[in-house]
């Protein structure tokens, strides 16, 4: 049974503001920090019910990523270390907005429906982002675990990434598992998978600097941390805005040079050719940048990302002889250049999924090999185990030649590189890093394999973007009935046209994107949808 008076107890101390709704969204709830520390209390007792369930570890992480530094967000990690399953999405919502006096029988209701054994020990793994407001707020998540009676674990400051790692590595059965561990197992593959490149003794493209933005977040002493473990002399990595000046996310980070299509205001004097990245807030998402001959900005983001690992993977599977299928998953966001060179140039399947991880990362484990990325930089490659296995007893297998055993053994140590829980700025950059590394490539190099069609982002603020409702993977309108021939319409008059409108998961506006052949003309074009949401 529960434990009714101390969790009444707790609940005072972290009391619902009368009227305060919020909803699960794509990534867990999401707001302005304040009057949101009841959700993060609930959200610890859901832990320990969904730890009991599951009669697994469940991790919660304190964090609203690239959002401002004034709002804040929690969102409940599974046992193998992916998103919370979406079924308990609805749960979550309701626990959240009940009121003091309803709580109980709300997660009364909670353990009938889902029929959960309250006698089960749970395990929670906590974690924050930089935030001023994460610390009382992780608190408030500590305190709603420890009222049901589980053991928590508070890793303190953690990217998102590392603490889905930390989640899926100790339920796989490695109870050491740490931060420490982390940089240990990234550095090692980083490492070995340089090893396995013949050349790297001769050639050095690494040894030119890569200057990360990490948004004034905790991507930044983590990266820090993670460049000692690797070394100096093997990859030298420039940290920016870490926190000392500037504001989590002003100006900076993953999300602004994306949406912005431009440099973090402060803090890099760029060069040409030389290799920028820029990680978000909770460091999930990782984009690369840098200036042209004629310095002129160039954004290498996520879709760029996806076919780099997408095509080094197929070469290394053609090289070894083997088998697979293999697929990218990208959105709808995807530029449109990099659909038609990865499919038609490349031969490689590509599938879109709606916007947010849970649902490009379920696509994606769909394929031997899963390369997901959305075009703000979230990414990472999936693998099966079976295709695991195959690839890494051909890296062994007496049938085949020198070479092909070669190639396997690389793609071996390249899958161990990228963190396959969850995508990872700190373990994608490193990816990338390798792989330029490995091809001899500049960044220049990389961001030629195609290019991109003008586009542009803009959202509309409209009084219930709830109206708005999308089908085929969010690029075409189902309701308002009316919208959706009106945007073809205004498409059609627009050479490469595209254009799709979807209600924003995780902010009260609906989101437009458009490209087409000319900035001009994508300008005009994404102005004048937006129009028709109005
Ligand atoms: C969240 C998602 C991100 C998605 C974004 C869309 C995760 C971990 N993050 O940040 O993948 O691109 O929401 O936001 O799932 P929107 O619905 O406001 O456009
Ligand atoms: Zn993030």
């Amino acid at each position: 049974t529960l434990n009714e008076i101390p969790i009444l107890k707790l609940a005072e101390v972290h009391a619902k503001p009368k009227g305060h709704q919020m909803s699960y969204g794509t990534a867990g709830f999401r707001g302005n920090a304040s009057g949101m520390d009841h959700v993060f209390f609930r959200m610890g007792m859901l832990a320990v019910l969904r730890s009991k369930l599951m009669k697994a570890t469940i991790g919660v992480m304190v964090t609203a990523s690239h959002n401002p530094e004034h709002d804040n967000g929690v969102k409940l990690i599974d046992p193998h270390g992916e998103m919370l399953t979406q079924s308990w999405e609805e749960l979550a919502t309701s626990l959240a907005n009940v009121t003091n006096d309803e709580l109980i029988k709300e997660m009364k209701k909670i353990v009938d429906s889902q029929n959960i054994q309250l006698s089960n020990e749970a395990s929670v793994f906590i974690a924050r982002d930089t935030r001023p407001s994460s610390l009382a707020l992780s608190q408030a998540v500590l305190d709603g675990a420890t009222a049901l009676g589980a053991t928590c674990t508070n890793y303190g400051l953690l990217t998102t990434p590392q603490l889905h790692h930390i989640v899926a590595c100790y339920n796989g059965g490695n109870h050491n598992v740490n931060e420490e561990q982390y940089y240990q197992h990234y550095a090692n593959a980083f490492k070995a998978l340089l090893n396995e490149n013949l050349s790297y003794l001769t050639k050095k493209p690494v040894g030119s600097s890569v200057t990360v933005d990490c948004a004034n977040g905790v991507g930044a002493p983590k990266l820090v941390k993670l460049a000692e473990h690797i070394g100096v002399n093997i990859i030298d990595i420039v940290v920016h805005n870490n926190g000392q000046s500037g504001k989590l996310n002003e100006n900076c980070g993953a999300d602004y040079v994306k949406v912005q299509q431009r440099a973090p205001v402060e803090g890099l004097n760029m060069e040409p050719d030389h290799r920028y990245a820029s990680f978000d807030g909770d460091a999930d998402r990782l984009v690369y940048y840098t200036l042209d001959s004629d310095c002129n900005f160039v954004l290498l983001d996520g879709d760029k990302i996806a076919a780099l690992f997408a095509v080094y993977i197929k070469e290394l599977l053609n090289k070894a002889d083997i088998n697979v299928r293999l697929g990218v998953v990208q959105t709808a966001y995807a530029n449109g250049s990099s659909t038609n060179y990865i499919s038609t140039e490349e031969n490689i399947e590509v599938a879109c999924a709606q916007t947010g991880v849970k649902h490009l990362h379920k696509v994606a484990t769909a394929f031997d090999i899963g390369v997901y990325f959305e075009a703000n930089g979230h990414g990472t490659v999936t693998v099966k185990d079976d295709c695991l296995n195959k690839i890494r007893s051909a890296a062994t297998s007496e049938e085949k030649l020198q070479e092909q055993k070669l190639a396997a053994n690389k793609l071996t140590a390249f899958l161990d590189v990228v963190n396959q829980t969850v995508g990872d700025a700190m373990s994608d950059l490193l990816a990338v890093e390798a792989i330029l590394q490995d091809k001899g490539w500049s960044i220049r190099d990389w961001s030629c394999i195609y290019t991109e069609l003008p586009n542009r982002q803009a959202k509309v603020k409209v009084a219930d973007r709830t109206v708005i409702e999308t089908t085929d993977a969010e690029r075409k309108v189902t309701k308002p009935p009316a919208l959706q021939p009106a945007i073809d319409k205004v498409v059609a008059e627009y050479p490469c046209g595209r254009s799709f409108v979807r209600p924003s998961g995780t902010e009260d506006v609906v989101r437009v994107y458009a490209e087409s052949d000319t900035q001009e003309n994508t300008d005009k074009l994404a102005k004048r949808v937006s129009l028709l949401v109005y």
